[in-house]
C-alpha cells in the first residue's frame, strides 16, 4: 500500500448531515483508489458496541472504542472516516490524542447546523419523540452537545451541500498532504 491513513472524524447533531457526507467522501475516496473505510453506527452500534445506550457513560464508551478502532484502521494506512455524534469534547480530544500519539492524522470535521434546523429535518421524527418525552437523554434537546472549539474543518450543512462538503474535506486531505 502506497498511501498512509489518517482518521476523519465528523460530529454533529443528529441530522446535521454526518452520514451523508460520510457515505459521499467515503465513495470519492474509493474513486480516487484510495483505501477507505467508513464507521458509523450502522456497522458499529450493532455489532462492537451492541451493549452500549445513549446515556453519558455509554456514548463515552462508544466514542472511547470508536476511537481505538479508527486509530488501530488508520495504522493499516487506511482513511477511515467516522461518522458518530460524539457530543463530550473529552471524548473527541481522546480520539486526537491517542492518533497523534501514533503519528497519525486526526482530522476533526463539525458538520454543523442549527438546531432549528435539524429539527425541522427531522428524517427519523427522533426529535418529535424526544421534545414528547419518549426518548430521553437526546442529543440536544435533553442530552449535552459541546461544539468543537478548534476543528481542522466547520461545515455549515444549512448553507453548504453534500457535493461542496466532499469538495471541501478533500481538499484539505490533499492540501495537508493526506492524499
Ligand atoms: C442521540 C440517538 C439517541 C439519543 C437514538 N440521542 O440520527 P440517527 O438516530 O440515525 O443517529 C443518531 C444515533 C446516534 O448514535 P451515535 O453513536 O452517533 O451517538 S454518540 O456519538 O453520542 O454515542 C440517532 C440515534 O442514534 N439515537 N437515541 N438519545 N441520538
Amino acid at each position: 500500500i502506497q498511501q498512509k491513513g489518517a482518521t476523519i472524524w465528523l460530529t454533529g447533531l443528529s441530522a446535521s448531515g454526518k452520514s451523508t457526507i460520510a457515505c459521499a467522501l467515503e465513495q470519492h475516496l474509493l474513486h480516487l483508489r484510495k483505501y477507505t473505510y467508513r464507521l458509523d453506527g450502522d456497522n458499529v452500534r450493532f455489532g462492537l458496541n451492541k451493549d452500549l445506550g445513549f446515556d453519558e457513560k455509554s456514548r463515552n464508551e462508544n466514542i472511547r472504542r470508536i476511537g481505538e478502532v479508527s486509530r488501530l484502521f488508520a495504522d493499516s494506512c487506511c482513511l477511515t472516516i467516522t461518522a458518530f455524534i460524539s457530543p463530550y469534547r473529552v471524548d473527541r480530544e481522546f480520539a486526537r490524542h491517542i492518533h497523534e500519539k501514533a503519528g497519525l492524522p486526526f482530522v476533526e470535521v463539525f458538520v454543523d447546523a442549527p438546531l432549528s434546523v435539524v429539527e425541522q429535518r427531522d428524517p427519523k421524527g427522533l426529535y418529535k419523540k424526544a421534545r414528547a418525552g419518549e426518548i430521553k437523554d437526546f442529543t440536544g434537546i435533553s442530552a449535552p452537545y459541546e461544539t468543537p472549539e478548534t476543528p481542522e474543518i466547520h461545515l455549515n450543512t444549512a448553507i453548504t451541500d453534500v457535493a461542496e462538503s466532499v469538495r471541501i474535506i478533500t481538499q484539505y486531505l490533499v492540501s495537508h498532504g493526506y492524499i
